[in-house]
């Protein structure tokens, strides 16, 4: 499946109350270079958000505070990743069906994204999603 799991340089302070702070770069740590930034915050928990892929965008998302697991699909199989820790950052690859299921309430989902916002480039129907991966549409890789 078209995805990793990508731990981001964390500097812990000395003195652990100040804090930790994690860091990345486009293209040095991740696969893309970054045109657009944004985040979900005030989501309850149990409240499932995504159900689409997209055909072009490569994203880097990760989750600064709470829990939220994330549901892959690439239309053959299926897999879940735990963003459950600052540091952790999950990059996808085109192509993969994505849902965003909130397991503590006010956890905070970053993404960052290698393009502007189009919304010609999100497939947001089941069955036209499995006909782009199966007709081979999907050419991003890791
Ligand atoms: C994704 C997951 C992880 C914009 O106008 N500009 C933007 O850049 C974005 C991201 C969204 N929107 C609008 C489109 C919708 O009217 O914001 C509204 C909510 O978007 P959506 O229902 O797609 O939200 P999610 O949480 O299901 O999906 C979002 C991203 O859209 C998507 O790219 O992969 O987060």
């Amino acid at each position: 499946m078209q995805y990793s799991i990508i731990q981001l340089k964390t500097i812990y302070h000395e003195d652990s109350s100040y804090g930790a702070l994690s860091v990345f770069e486009g293209v040095n740590d991740i696969p893309f270079e970054i045109k657009r930034i944004y985040y979900i915050c005030g989501a309850d928990d149990g409240i499932k958000r995504g159900m689409h892929a997209h055909k072009e965008l490569k994203q880097m998302m990760f989750c600064p505070y709470g829990e939220i697991e994330i549901e892959l699909d690439d239309g053959w199989s299926r897999e879940i990743v735990l963003l459950d820790k600052p540091s952790k950052g999950l990059v996808l690859m085109p192509g993969l069906w994505r849902n965003m299921i909130w397991r503590k309430k006010d956890s905070v989902l970053c993404v960052v994204a290698s393009e502007y916002y189009s919304s010609s480039d999100y497939i947001r129907d089941y069955d036209a999603f499995l006909a782009f991966v199966q007709d081979g549409n999907n050419n991003g890789g890791l």
